[in-house]
């Protein structure tokens, strides 16, 4: 199975970050995980998305705040799926790195999740990897049943306060 490199622009993007470590440790898939930066480290995430793919990952996750650069800088030297994360800050709400990282330009595409969403970040990475593993594919379809059930569960409850 392919891994999957987690990427952040700084160490205070951890606490967010941390729920995609919480998905791949569910799902088994084996992930690298790198603090390097659009603009403080740009040679070393360059080299890192140049050789990514000869290095065994199948997926990219880049989560930055503010001027969120790292998940397009990333996706401009490889071909892999990159995934972009932006991370809340205190002064835009995030929006200064939804914006950042959503809009870019053609050709050169980031799947952007919400604003602090690296759980679904770290999922679509697993769906990714599932078109060539089964045992990932099953494992999706068996959460999304259990996630159904759960939503079913609370709608009976709902029923039975409104009587
Ligand atoms: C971005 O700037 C990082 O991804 C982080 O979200 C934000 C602030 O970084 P620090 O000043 O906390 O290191 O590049």
């Amino acid at each position: 199975m392919r891994k999957v490199a987690v990427i952040m622009g700084s160490d205070s993007d951890l606490p967010v970050m941390q729920k995609a470590f919480d998905v791949f440790n569910e799902y088994g898939v084996t992930y690298e995980a790198h603090i390097y930066s659009a603009h403080r480290t740009p040679e070393i995430a360059r080299e890192f998305a140049l050789n990514a793919r000869e290095k065994g990952f199948g997926a990219i996750i880049a989560g930055a705040g503010k001027a969120a650069h790292l998940a397009g800088a990333l996706a401009a030297n490889t071909t892999l799926p990159v995934i972009g994360v932006p991370i809340k800050s205190n002064t835009l709400d995030g929006l200064d790195a939804l914006l950042s990282t959503v809009q870019m330009p053609s050709g050169i595409p980031v799947a952007t999740v919400a604003i602090d969403g690296a759980s679904n970040a770290a999922l679509l990475a697993v769906q990714i990897l599932s078109v060539e593993d089964e045992k990932l594919a099953d494992m999706l379809k068996m959460a999304r049943e259990k996630a159904a059930l759960s939503v079913l569960e609370k709608d009976k409850l709902l029923f039975t306060e409104k009587k």
